[in-house]
């Protein structure tokens, strides 16, 4: 429980001068990269020390300052917290306030790689065509604007620019969110952008850049009152960027980084040539049951995953669901997907991490695709294993209408939480029956994949489960499922 000790715990000198810029730094890249960047310049000096950008908040970017950069992560062990003291970033910048100095950063020829965690809902990027998204706020923004950009693409290809212009070799693009192949999505997406307001740009990032794909994982909970008390109990002094997360850590990489990078070997991660496999697993085991937990856990009263995880119907589902989607994965030499799945079940029970099921249920439309369509789509049409998908896109579904009919309409799209929140609003307006509210969601544009759009067992099996949900409840639907 105390910080004296070990040097990690205790932080040291900061060393080596900035040769990356993070982009979206909040709890989830202080748990991460942050730490393995910090690992590898303990371990092996080298100039990485990181710039960190926020493109829409400024309190976080205030508050890293104030402190030099640093800020302490809180591990929580079954035997209680064990502090961190992270010295991997040398300062912030908010985009929001000025671009100037994030693009200035970009621009300096000592920077060697960007790496990103923006969320889903930040890219713009069409998941299918790989194009970008012309109404996407940013996107427009950027379009309209690509001297002053404020989002990730804009920001992204304006550095690009100034970096060909001046002669300077590229930058590494490195994403780290939770999309499916996120280097080549985009890679794909900063080429378009960059074709639509430069042609000769886009064939010059389409030639130089390298995208590396990453598979990232660490369950990292919105920090609360009580990860700054004990960040002040364990370090004798307020920590305003303190964040906490689980022992669990990691990060399997591409190893395409033509202007070197760090040695994050040294916090664990894994070099590979080819990250898809991993991802895939992540996405459809972790993320999916994580989606599945969070939706079921909002219509069942679970604020978090440990407490729905402690009831044996629902483990058993989430069991369940570990085993159906690891039946959409190819074999991946090395990995036993039910140990790896037995593993997570673990993890989702640790009673020290309050994740809540809220904060996962958020931006549901953009998180769907990959966790749950995708791997559907691998299942023959009317298999048992399907079963567990349905429900959670049915559950989705129920979540949406309770969500629009219990609030007014501008509650309604703060609850609901998500980019299509006003379309998902309008879609259930005059939806009552589980009929009505499936085929009215199921028709979102460019959001249930063709292929279960047109599927009708599918329909049947997702409207089978809306109706139990919507009639029964939770529980009733979950042993539902679970009885074979
Ligand atoms: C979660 C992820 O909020 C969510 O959607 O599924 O943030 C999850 O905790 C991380 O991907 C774990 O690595």
């Amino acid at each position: 429980m105390t910080i004296s000790g070990t040097p990690e715990t205790q932080g040291r000198p900061k060393t080596g001068r900035p040769g990356i810029v993070h982009i979206g730094i909040g709890a989830f890249h202080r748990a991460h990269q942050a730490v393995y960047t910090d690992a590898a310049m303990k371990a092996h000096g080298g100039d990485w020390q990181i710039i960190g950008v926020s493109l829409r908040s400024t309190d976080i970017v205030d508050a890293l300052n104030a402190q030099n950069g640093e800020f302490t992560v809180i591990e929580r062990h079954p035997d209680g917290p064990k502090a961190h003291r992270i010295t991997s970033m040398s300062r912030a910048i908010a985009a929001a306030r000025d671009v100037q100095p994030v693009l200035d950063a970009l621009a300096d020829p000592a920077i060697r790689i960007i790496t990103i965690t923006v969320t889903e809902k930040a890219y713009g990027i069409d998941r299918v065509s790989g194009q970008v998204v012309p109404e996407h706020p940013s996107i427009k923004h950027d379009l309209a604007n690509p001297r002053q950009p404020a989002g990730l693409l804009g920001i992204l290809v304006e550095g690009l620019r100034l970096r060909k212009e001046a002669g300077t070799a590229p930058f590494t693009v490195v994403s780290c969110d939770n999309l499916p192949s996120n280097g080549v999505l985009l890679r794909d997406g900063v080429i378009d952008f960059a074709r639509r307001i430069d042609p000769a740009l886009a064939d010059w990032i389409a030639q130089t850049v390298s995208f590396p794909s990453t598979m990232v994982d660490r369950i990292t909970p919105a920090a609360t009152e009580a990860t700054y008390a004990d960040a002040k109990r364990l370090l004798g002094k307020e920590d305003p960027a303190a964040i906490e997360t689980e022992p669990f850590s990691q990060w399997v990489i591409e190893d395409n980084f033509p202007n070197g990078r760090p040695a994050w070997e040294a916090g664990g991660a894994v070099m590979a040539d080819d990250v898809e496999p991993y991802e895939r697993m992540k996405l459809r085991m972790l993320n999916g049951s994580h989606s599945l937990i969070a939706y079921m856990g909002q219509l069942g009263g679970y604020r978090y995953v440990r407490d729905a995880m402690a009831d044996g119907d629902f483990a058993k589902l989430v069991g369940l669901h570990m085993k159906n989607a690891a039946a959409t994965m190819q074999p991946l030499p090395g990995i036993d997907f039910a140990q790896y799945g037995a593993d997570l079940l673990d993890r989702f029970r640790n009673r020290e991490i309050a994740h809540e099921t809220r904060q996962i249920a958020m931006d549901g439309t953009e998180k769907l695709p990959q966790r749950i369509f995708a791997p559907a789509c691998e299942l023959a049409s009317g298999t048992a294993e399907l079963g567990t998908f349905a429900l959670c896109c049915a559950a989705w579904m129920a979540v949406m209408r309770q969500r629009t009919h219990e609030a007014a309409p501008d509650k309604a799209v703060e609850l609901i939480n998500d980019p299509r929140a006003v379309e998902i609003i309008n879609a259930l307006k005059d939806a009552q029956l589980p009929t009505e509210i499936y085929d009215s969601l199921a028709a979102l544009p460019n959001w249930m994949p063709e292929q279960l759009q047109s599927d009708a067992s599918w329909r049947e099996t997702v409207i089978a489960r809306l109706s139990l949900l919507l009639s029964d409840g939770a529980a009733s639907a979950i042993r539902h499922e679970i009885t074979p």
